[in-house]
């Protein structure tokens, strides 16, 4: 004998107590885990505080995906919905009708995501270029040199005696800074001597592949004083996690006295990297190889 629905629903085991509990008190901790700055993140749906002039071109183009992404994620479930409650099984022994082959469904299924493919292609290559557009006459050149597993920041416009550049490297123990000033343009030439690495400064809303033979690169500007990181984000060998650095953006007397700093230490000339790929202070490994 077969059971009524209305037997089975009445049959379904309830929520435990305990089961509860732990819901309650998850929500608890994540209502109660949120500060201010958490909150401002969430409303920027994940993205960190921006820091660039660019950044409200990516800004806007990830808000807007997301939008159209709530409003077909939400127009698809509640199709799903109306349809299981509005076709679901009434009786036992009844099946609903099955239909197939629904010719107008099928080309509104093949037509609508290449719709949204189009839309959003659209968007991104319009931020895209927006991003990409580079400046004439920047404040700065800066040649950035990933290199197996640190960073070479080169000045190209803050000759030193010599009217060379003006650089700073860094160790896969010891953070690299590159130094920037609030407000003023900058143009960033990224070379690699070994493999593959991204350049990604996460709070300037950007990110761009380093790679060997191809030196391309970006303008932009800081928007924001303050300290930020830098890191690779492209897996680029065995210590790709500690390609790590710092982008300290200050004002224009204080990043003098930095690059003075430099040229009294010496740092003067053209590096890109080479003499850094082959030795990796502050590991107790053999370098020279990223696969
Ligand atoms: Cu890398």
């Amino acid at each position: 004998m077969s059971r009524t629905l209305t037997e089975r629903v009445h049959r379904r085991p309830r929520l435990s107590r305990a089961g509860a509990a732990v819901i309650g008190l998850g929500c608890l901790v994540l209502l109660t885990g949120c500060s201010e700055e958490t909150t401002e993140q969430w409303k920027r749906l994940g993205l960190p505080e921006a820091a660039s002039d660019r950044a409200d071109y990516v800004h806007d183009l990830w808000m807007g995906a997301w939008i159209a992404a709530f409003i077909i994620g939400g127009f698809t479930w509640a199709l799903m919905g109306w349809v299981s409650v509005r076709y679901r099984r009434r009786r036992e022994d009844e099946l609903p009708a099955q239909v197939r082959y629904n010719l107008p469904i099928e080309v509104l299924y093949s037509i609508a995501p290449v719709i949204v493919v189009v839309v959003l292609f659209f968007f991104t290559v319009q931020t895209q270029d927006k991003e990409l557009a580079e400046v004439s006459n920047p404040d700065h050149e800066v040649v950035v040199t990933a290199q197996q597993w640190s960073w070479t920041f080169n000045y190209a416009k803050e000759s030193g005696a010599g009217g060379e550049d003006v650089y700073d490297t860094g160790t896969p123990a010891q953070d690299p800074e590159l130094w920037l000033v609030e407000d003023e343009t900058v143009n960033f030439t990224l070379h690699s001597p070994d493999v593959i690495h991204s350049f990604w400064v996460p709070s300037f809303y950007f990110k761009l592949d380093v790679i060997p033979g191809l030196d391309h690169g970006f303008s932009m500007t800081p928007t924001k004083a303050g300290t930020f990181v830098g890191r690779c984000a492209e897996l680029c060998g065995q210590h790709h996690s500690r390609m790590l650095f710092k982008v300290i953006v200050t004002d224009r007397q204080t990043f003098d006295e930095h690059m003075q700093e430099l040229r009294d230490a010496g740092q003067t000339g053209v590096l890109r990297g080479g003499r850094e790929s082959e030795t990796v202070d502050g590991l107790d490994t053999a370098a020279g190889g990223g696969e």
